[in-house]
């Protein structure tokens, strides 16, 4: 198996985050994710202080909205998928205390997404009918990391990602729609953060999610479709979460991951021979750290620098483990 190189992965992400010009102009809309991306992926790798915690501070209040709501970038609208970013970027560089008062501006635009059916629109202009399980997962996740779980109606919570359960076993977007894994993620996760996976069929849901291991070690994201790292974090962290992630094989996967490097850059791209980008680099990386800790696979690591680890993450947060623990 091919080792994991840190210093170039460490290089790449820092130089995403850093060099301006046409990719990260192009990437704008997406940009408070990408920070969390990054900052996830460095801290998994021992190596946080490589980005300037100040300035990173800034940004993510830079994109705090009057309705406490956050964007991607400052001159665009709050959605509940980067307000979740910025709080995970808050608590990775454990700065979340700054909200202050705002925290509860914050709770209130949580709030506001909810339709009574316990389903979540992502942003106040959203029609009632544009939901979707990744904001549910994002609602829930960041009141988690608020502390604030019970600013919304829990129990509609549940019952709506219960309807989004298929005869497969699997979830999608709403109810009715075909099962991916990274909906999975989103409404298993969901569940494990209200302690209510009991309701799913994890014996099904298992198979489903055991089937998306191809041939060649990596995952799909729903049947027929290419593998692609990512889904090393959206279905391995739901078998984890479930406690089957025995099923599939853990060498094979780490093959994989480690095969969509780019052994001169650095960074991981969806698939061997890809461009590598933030996105991918920290699902990778997030993937082979879950099978080291809970599957025992055993990774050579690459560093310039003596003793490095690979910290543990948090199959439902997707933060390292270490942040939650001391909360
Ligand atoms: C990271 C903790 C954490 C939370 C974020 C936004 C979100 C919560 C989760 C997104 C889950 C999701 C839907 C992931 C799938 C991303 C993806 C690669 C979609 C591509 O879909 P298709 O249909 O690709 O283009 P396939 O693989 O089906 O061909």
């Amino acid at each position: 198996m091919k080792s994991l190189e840190v210093d170039k992965h460490v290089n790449f992400l820092v130089k995403a985050a850093t060099t301006r010009g046409f990719e990260w102009e192009m990437t704008e809309y997406l940009r408070m994710s990408g920070i969390y991306w990054s900052l996830t992926a460095l801290d998994l790798l021992g190596q946080l202080d490589k980005l300037p915690r100040e300035e990173m501070i800034a940004y993510v209040f830079s994109c705090l909205h009057e309705n406490g709501g956050f964007s991607p970038a400052p001159n665009h609208y709050p959605t509940i998928i980067y307000t979740l970013s910025a709080i995970q970027v808050l608590v990775i560089l454990k700065a979340l205390d700054q909200l202050g008062e705002k925290k509860e501006k914050v709770i209130e635009f949580v709030k506001s997404l909810q339709n009574t059916d316990g389903s979540f629109i992502g942003s106040p202009d959203d029609d009632e009918e544009e939901t979707d399980t990744r904001f549910s997962f994002c609602a829930v996740a960041t009141l988690k990391l608020l502390n604030s779980l019970n600013a919304i109606d829990l129990d509609k919570t549940v019952q709506h990602i219960k309807a989004c359960q298929n005869f497969d076993g699997a979830f999608g977007v709403r109810v009715g729609s075909e099962s991916h894994a990274g909906q999975v993620f989103c409404c298993v996760g969901t569940l494990a953060l209200l302690e209510k996976l009991d309701i799913v069929d994890q014996e099904l849901l298992g198979w489903w999610l055991a089937d998306r291991q191809l041939p060649c070690g990596g995952l799909n994201g729903r049947p027929m479709k290419k593998e692609d790292v990512c889904y090393s974090w959206w279905a391995l962290s739901s078998l984890v979460m479930i406690k089957k992630s025995a099923w599939i094989d853990h060498k094979k996967l780490a093959e994989f991951i480690l095969s969509a490097a780019d052994e001169e850059m650095g960074g991981i791209a969806d698939r061997p021979g890809d461009i590598p980008d933030p996105f991918h680099t920290l699902f990778g990386i997030a993937g082979l750290s879950l099978l080291q800790y809970n599957n025992n696979l055993e990774l050579d690591i690459s560093s310039s620098k003596e003793n490095v680890k690979l910290k543990p993450i948090d199959p439902v947060l997707c933060l390292p483990s270490y942040l939650l623990h001391e909360k």
